[in-house]
C-alpha cells in the first residue's frame, strides 16, 4: 500500500496506463515541476499535490500495463496498489481522471480484446464508476492523432459510451497535455466540483 498520502478531506486523482501523459498533465494542472520521462513507468510511488489550506489533494497515480525494464510480478502489485489505495479513499476521491494516450488506445484495446482479456483502461473506468467516483476520460497527445473525430468515436464505443463522442462531452477530454491545450478537461472538472458543492477549488481550474 502507498504511503505518505497527505490526510485530507477531498481529493482529484489521475489514473492511467504508463507513459500517457499523467505526470505531464499533473504539472499543467499545478504548475509544479514532476517527473516526466521517455521511458515508461517512472512514477512508481503516488506523487501528491498538497493544496493544505484547502484540506484538498491532487494526486498522480501510479502508471499499470506495459513499463520497460519492470516484471511481470511487479506490475501486478502497482495495479493492485493503485484499486487499493482508490478503495481506501473513495470518499474524498471527489473525481477521476483516467488519462488516455489518444494515439496508442486503439491499438492496445484491440490486442487486449483479441485475447480474450479486459483492457486495463476500460477495467478501472467500470471500477471508478461502480465506486461512484466522477471519471473524466482525458484522450491526450491529440496533436499525434491524424483522423480525430474518428479515433475519438472509437475511443467513445470501446468505452460502451455509443458515438458520435461529442455526445459524451461531458466525460470525454481531447486534450494535449504536452502543449497545456486542456480547456475540455478543465470545464468537465469546474463542473464536477460546482456539482460538488466545492466552488472554492474552481479558482485551480480556470
Ligand atoms: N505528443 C505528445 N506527447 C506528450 C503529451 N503529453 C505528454 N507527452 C509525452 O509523453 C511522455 C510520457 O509522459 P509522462 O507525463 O511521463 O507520462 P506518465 O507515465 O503517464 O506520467 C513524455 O515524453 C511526454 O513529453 C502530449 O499531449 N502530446
Ligand atoms: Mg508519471
Amino acid at each position: 500500500m502507498f504511503q505518505g498520502r497527505p490526510n485530507r478531506d477531498s481529493e482529484i486523482i489521475l489514473v492511467g496506463r504508463s507513459n500517457v501523459g499523467k505526470s505531464t498533465l499533473m504539472r499543467k494542472i499545478t504548475g509544479r515541476a514532476f517527473r516526466t520521462g521517455k521511458k515508461p513507468g517512472v512514477t512508481r510511488k503516488p506523487n501528491f499535490y498538497d493544496f493544505s489550506a484547502h484540506n484538498f489533494l491532487i494526486t498522480d497515480l501510479p502508471g499499470f500495463g506495459f513499463m520497460s525494464g519492470v516484471e511481470n510480478a511487479y506490475r501486478e502489485t502497482i495495479k493492485t496498489d493503485v484499486v487499493q489505495y482508490i478503495e481506501s479513499n473513495s470518499n474524498s476521491i471527489l473525481a477521476a481522471i483516467l488519462v488516455i494516450d489518444g494515439n496508442s488506445a486503439i491499438e492496445i484495446i484491440d490486442r487486449h480484446v483479441s485475447r480474450g482479456d479486459v483492457p486495463h483502461d476500460i477495467d478501472f473506468y467500470n471500477f471508478l464508476i461502480d465506486l461512484e467516483i466522477p471519471t473524466i476520460l482525458a484522450i491526450n497527445k491529440i496533436d499525434k492523432i491524424s483522423n480525430l473525430d474518428a479515433t475519438l468515436d472509437d475511443i467513445s464505443n470501446s468505452f460502451g459510451l455509443p458515438s458520435p463522442w461529442k455526445q459524451w462531452s461531458d466525460v470525454i477530454a481531447p486534450i494535449c497535455a504536452k502543449k497545456d491545450d486542456l480547456s475540455p478537461l478543465l470545464s468537465i472538472l469546474r463542473t464536477i466540483l460546482h456539482d460538488a458543492k466545492h466552488d472554492d477549488f474552481l479558482q485551480y481550474f480556470k
